[in-house]
């Protein structure tokens, strides 16, 4: 799984003024890199307190060392390519080996050594979002430290005074270097294990990006307009499912280092937010919800007991987010026959495909497209198109799973009788008091049936 790079332990590729002499007499600790995008199995602490550790989409956890009483990292901030989905690979920067990079997990009162070196084109820092922490480790370049300059390596150390869920991404050139899919999540756990425990973690930072069809590279000057909305740098049907046995106490960490707000909806089921990048959240203060805001630059993690079998959807409720690249400067065409256009179009460019005048579900159908793009919406389950993408995927409640598998259980086989199923009933207009009956013609009843909501027309 994990491949090493083996031990940077050459005192060359460390900044002199920025490590301390103490540092400088240790070696650097190895940087593993992930190759794969699929969920990895939770790291389980091996010193020190115990804790459930928690499992990130399509992601992993930092390995780390012990060197006496500091835990140790080493992030390295490099070019990746990153799946979104099979079919689509994206040229990203991020950290070793994947972007988001890994979370890093700790300990309520861990002190934590975290080395970062910079392989990068350009400077780079790192700032962990939501940790208090001494001044001069918080990592806004120029105001807190000196940028760390490519090739260099910079350690931070601090102690994890709080438990709760955090995030970590440069402070350099920010808005270039985030919108390449600069990011990752922190979890520190509570010491004492009797505090909010919770029988699966999972946690992902959302993430957006503009990229044109056919290319490889985000537009990292887009401000609003992306067509690309990811968890974890992947989109539907590219991200895992979560497993979940049935019963099982769960938490859902989401960090959101987007453009704009995501009201993030599970079906089946009402929880409560217990947990923001400021701290846990009274059981006092919390009400119940089904969909739960997530602000830009913010984490909310929410707790819910999942005593309701099946694969229930849990995806952004902005129906453009659930959605792979698109194009917005699109006339609505519903109602209107459009057979005429579709000659006149199809003499000119055969491929041409006139969409709308019955909504835009696309079913088993899809567009010709560019090499390396993705379908605008696809997926399918055992009933058929699913007619998704972007920040959508599966919670699959199942009775009976073991701790810590995490593997797709593959499609819920429901009870006999019940799925909703169809019913013979008459098929012709209903009478409308203010008109006689007209017979349709054919054309306008094909426009009909695929007005899903507009009855009585
Ligand atoms: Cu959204």
């Amino acid at each position: 799984m994990l491949s090493r790079r083996g031990f940077l332990g050459t005192a060359t590729l460390v900044s002199a003024s920025a490590v301390s002499g103490r540092v400088q007499a240790a070696a650097i600790p190895e940087a593993p890199i992930m190759e794969k995008t699929v969920m990895q199995p939770p790291l389980h602490p091996t010193s020190g307190p115990d804790y459930r550790p928690v499992v990130t989409l399509n992601g992993w956890s930092l390995p780390w060392r012990m060197n006496g009483d500091w835990k140790e990292f080493h992030l390295v901030a490099e070019p990746v390519v990153r799946e979104f989905s099979p079919g689509m690979k994206v040229h990203l920067w991020g950290y070793n080996g994947q972007s988001p990079g890994p979370t890093i997990e700790a300990v309520e009162g861990d002190k934590l050594r975290i080395f970062v070196t910079n392989k990068l084109p350009e400077q780079t820092t790192v700032h962990w979002h939501g940790v208090l922490l001494p001044n001069g480790m918080d990592g806004v370049g120029g105001l807190n430290q000196p940028h760390i300059p490519v090739g260099q390596t910079f350690v931070y150390e601090f102690q994890m005074k709080h438990s709760g869920t955090f995030m970590y991404h440069p402070h350099s050139d920010e808005m270039v270097q985030m919108a390449m899919g600069m990011m990752g999540m922190i979890v520190v756990h509570p010491r004492d294990p009797s505090f909010r425990p919770v029988d699966r973690d999972f946690v992902f930072i959302m993430s957006s990006y503009l990229i044109d069809p056919g290319t490889y590279l985000p537009k990292v000057t887009e401000m609003t307009d992306f067509n690309m909305w990811t968890w974890n740098s992947r989109v539907f049907p590219g991200i895992d499912p979560l497993a979940v046995r049935l019963n099982d106490k769960v938490r859902v960490r989401i960090g959101n280092l987007t453009m704009t707000n995501h009201p993030i909806h599970l079906h089946g089921h009402s929880f409560s937010v217990s947990c923001t990048d400021g701290g846990w959240v009274p059981e006092s203060a919390q009400w119940p919800e089904t969909t739960i805001d997530v602000p830009v630059g913010a984490i909310r993690a929410f707790d819910v007991v999942a005593d309701n079998p099946g694969d229930w959807a849990f995806h952004c409720h902005k129906s453009h987010h659930t959605m792979n690249a698109m194009g917005h400067d699109v006339r609505n065409f519903i109602g209107v026959s459009k057979k005429d256009l579709a000659k006149a179009v199809g003499k000119l460019a055969p491929d041409a495909m006139v969409m709308g005048s019955t909504g835009m579900a696309m079913g088993e159908m899809e567009m010709p497209a560019p090499d390396n793009t993705l379908p605008m919406m696809t997926g399918s389950g055992q009933f058929g198109p699913i007619e998704m993408g972007g920040m959508f995927t599966v919670m699959k409640i199942r009775e009976g799973l073991a701790r810590d598998d995490y593997k797709d259980p593959g499609p819920y086989k429901y009870p006999a009788g019940t799925v909703s199923f169809p019913v013979d009933a008459p098929s012709e207009q209903p009478m409308r008091k203010d008109k006689p009956a007209s017979t349709p013609k054919d054309g306008d009843m094909k426009a009909m049936k695929g007005m899903k909501g507009m009855k009585g027309m």
